[in-house]
């Protein structure tokens, strides 16, 4: 199997959702799946083996930060990311673009690239479409993304046109510099779909996408700020132009409804730091819905997160002792809730991929949102 290919195993009969397996040169991914996020290589707060034992199958990093540090020497130096963190699974790399517009201080995009300064120190950098491709070939991760231009939330047509073509200028050199040398023997180059909300400019982003052609496609520019119908409406558009044996990615999504959702609407793969973020703030996803553990409410509550969780926060302390280590700011917590938040999205994951097994998909999701909706009611 080539990697980063996509193998179709079963489409839902009531709606687009699918299920399947994306090979890459470290392992077999069953989809539709979750990528917990290590920016740094690292997700935060989390080791290599707890994550394994989540059930995660990949995760991603982001280039543009490690680039900057430790910087792509290092890294190579290593044996490649995978080995240097010790996860030794799939992984997947995003391309720099779309970190260092919203992190890096003082940009120029020029139709060759950008020009950025770090968030670390002020020092002075270029990211071109080739430069891109050659720190991530270096970093080594299995799936890699095009250099890409995501317009902001709220850009007007011809922006957000001219930020499409300029994505998809770039996509073409992205391709031509990956295909330079063996890498595609053990890497596979992904392209990015933009055009915003306005409909015509995502389907013909998605139809040049086609032309260049890539093992997979990602949808990028969503879930930024945008009213979630616009984004539905996009994936609506969208999915139906790529061919059912390519992996679609949707980009920083997202909550645990979203993914239901967007997998409906045809979705593969999902990368979130929601889960992460969420532990380090005490909020915690349960099969009841969220909740903020830091409340008085769970002071004396010596039940267990989440009876149905299977996670070493879970199966070993109580709320009430993970409430007391958020308020005494014992780090523990940062990790306990961290953890526990990723295996309850990989566990919704796998939740989805039975229901497309069975062909239940509505009636799964319909009883997983009955649960998790329950307190509010
Ligand atoms: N492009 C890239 N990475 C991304 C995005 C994008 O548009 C998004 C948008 N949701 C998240 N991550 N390259
Ligand atoms: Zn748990």
């Amino acid at each position: 199997m080539e990697c980063g290919s996509y193998q179709l195993i079963k489409k839902s009969s009531e709606c687009r959702a699918r299920r399947g397996k994306v090979y890459t040169a470290r392992g077999v991914i069953d989809t539709p799946v979750f990528m917990p996020v290590g920016t740094h290589g690292s997700v935060k707060g989390v080791a290599a083996e707890f994550l394994k034992s989540s059930g995660a199958q990949i995760i991603l990093a982001n280039s543009y930060h490690l680039y900057l540090r430790p910087g792509t020497e290092v890294i190579k130096k290593a044996g490649g990311i995978q080995k240097f963190n010790s996860w030794n699974s799939p992984m997947l790399t995003d391309s720099g673009g779309f970190q260092m517009f919203s992190l890096s201080d003082i940009r120029k995009i020029t139709k060759d690239g950008a020009e950025f300064q770090s968030h670390i120190d002020g020092s002075k950098h270029f990211f071109s479409p080739e430069k891109s491709m050659q720190v991530q070939k270096d970093i080594g991760a299995d799936i890699i993304m095009c250099f890409d231009d995501c317009a902001p939330y709220c850009s007007d047509y011809e922006y957000a046109k001219n930020s499409m073509e300029l994505s998809l200028k770039w996509a073409k050199r992205c391709k031509e510099e990956f295909y330079k040398d063996d890498s595609y023997k053990t890497q596979s180059l992904f392209g990015i779909i933009q055009g915003s909300v306005y409909n015509d400019l995502r389907i013909r982003s998605a139809r040049e996408m086609l032309n260049v052609g890539f093992t997979g496609y990602a949808i990028g520019g969503l879930s930024i700020g945008e009213p979630k119908k616009d984004m539905h409406s996009v994936l609506k558009n969208v999915l139906p132009v790529i061919p059912e044996n390519k992996a679609r990615y949707l980009m920083g999504v997202g909550m645990p409804e979203d993914l239901w959702e967007c997998v409906e609407r045809g979705i593969d793969m999902f990368d979130c730091v929601i889960p992460t973020r969420n532990g380090r703030n005490g909020q915690v996803f349960t099969s009841l819905g969220k909740i903020n553990l830091r409340n008085a409410e769970f002071k004396k509550d010596f039940s267990s997160l989440d009876p149905n969780c299977a996670c070493p926060a879970c199966t070993g302390y109580s709320k009430a002792y993970l409430n007391h280590l958020i308020r005494s700011r014992e780090i523990l917590y940062l990790s306990l809730l961290s953890l526990h938040n990723i295996y309850f999205m990989v566990d919704l994951m796998l939740k989805i991929r039975k229901s497309l097994k069975n062909d239940t998909f509505f009636k799964s999701k319909k009883e997983f949102f009955e649960k998790y909706y329950s307190r509010d009611k």
